[in-house]
């Protein structure tokens, strides 16, 4: 009985670390998300996906992350607030976001300097990685999307002369319309007419009619999700039937709901289909439908694939609140980089050295039937 008692006892002793590490102190990841305004056509699905996954990961046990939402709207300001209030006051281990390039210019150096990592899984504009030693990004960028998308659509639709339009107010409509122009130009396709806009804008007839005389045989857009479904919806109603070519702003199901059958031809690299066959990605699909009620899209997918890296970071770095912050941030930035051929819903990714996404497979998708379809050259 004796015996018992003392083994008991012991077992209680080694018990109390066990309660007081992973399960007691949570790790802190800020999910800075624009939720408001404009961009949160992009912000509502990230942060969905993000909380589903740190929901599931929880539940799994293996760490414990208590993510701390904060809205930064779209802005660049926003961001700056949200990135100060996570890094002093929340004290966080890791941030996840913020949803535009032109915002992580902004706001990730002071996660650079802090020395907190920051996970970008939506920013696609070239030299996001290049911010800082703490910059990371599990979206593909444009750099890697664009080549796809102007190959295939050359193929599809034999193009030999388009017109670019592109915000030129936005770092990643920028950065995008640099990558259409150079790939359009290595595919010896013909750019009759460069038309430009500013995020904002909302009247796009002018640009439109300009458009349609250059009489191309497709329109490539650098555009953010209200600007684009505005050009497309206008665009249609000036009579223009030539299909539209997107960057990453496009790639985003409420266009489709809002711009309707101007929406229809719509051709988008995208980092995700539905359809992207693995058991994570089913996982992640019918959990987010079932939580949601609606379909996820590729800025979800790539939001939960984050968070997923994260944790993982987390959980091979042995990290728990209750270490001091630094270490925290130091061994979670370490372990980022040791993320290879890691199985999320966008396929096996590796984080490389410079500190950029490596995913195998991505899409082109085209608008068929009010759905993003993948397109596959003939
Ligand atoms: C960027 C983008 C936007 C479309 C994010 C939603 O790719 O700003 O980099």
């Amino acid at each position: 009985m004796l015996q018992r008692l003392c083994v008991l006892f012991l077992l209680l002793i080694l018990a109390v670390p066990v309660a007081s590490g992973a399960a007691a102190q949570p790790v802190k990841v800020g999910l800075a998300v624009g939720v408001t305004g404009d961009i949160s056509v992009y912000g509502e699905p990230i942060r969905n996906g993000f909380l589903l996954a740190f929901k599931q990961i929880n539940a799994k046990g293996l760490v414990q992350i208590d993510p701390i939402l904060e809205d930064t709207g779209g802005g660049r300001d926003g961001a700056i607030n949200v990135f100060q209030k996570f890094i002093e006051r929340d004290q966080v281990a890791a941030i996840l976001g913020p949803v535009l390039s032109s915002q992580a210019f902004a706001s990730d150096p002071l996660a650079v300097k802090a020395g907190v990592p920051v996970v970008g899984v939506s920013n696609t504009a070239a030299g996001v990685p290049q911010i800082g030693a703490t910059v990371f990004r599990v979206s593909a960028p444009e750099a890697v999307q664009i080549p796809k998308s102007i190959a295939v659509a050359k193929k599809v639709l034999h193009l030999t002369r388009v017109a670019v339009m592109y915000d030129n107010a936005d770092d990643f409509t920028i950065s995008g319309y640099k990558t259409f122009v150079d790939e359009l130009k290595r595919n010896d396709i013909q750019i009759a007419d460069t038309i430009t806009f500013a995020r904002g804008d909302s009247d796009f007839s002018a640009q439109l009619t300009r458009a349609k005389a250059a009489n191309p045989q497709a329109i490539v857009v650098s555009a953010l999700a209200r600007e684009g479904t505005l050009l497309l919806i206008q665009g249609r109603n000036l009579g223009i039937s030539v299909p539209f070519i997107g960057g990453n702003g496009f790639n985003d199901t409420n266009i489709i709901k809002r711009a309707g059958a101007a929406a229809e031809g719509l051709i988008v690299g995208t980092a995700w289909v539905p359809s992207a066959p693995s058991a994570v990605n089913l996982t992640f699909y019918d959990a987010y439908r079932e939580t949601y009620k609606q379909e996820p899209n590729q800025f979800a997918a790539q939001a939960y694939a984050g968070a997923q890296v994260v944790a993982e970071a987390v959980r091979r770095a042995g990290v728990t609140g209750a270490q001091p912050i630094r270490t925290q941030r130091s061994k979670i930035l370490a372990a980022l980089y040791t993320i290879k051929g890691f199985d999320t819903p966008l396929g096996k990714i590796s984080i490389t050295k410079g500190r950029d996404v490596d995913q195998p497979r991505t899409y082109v998708a085209v608008v068929r039937g009010g759905r993003f379809v993948e397109l596959e050259a003939p």
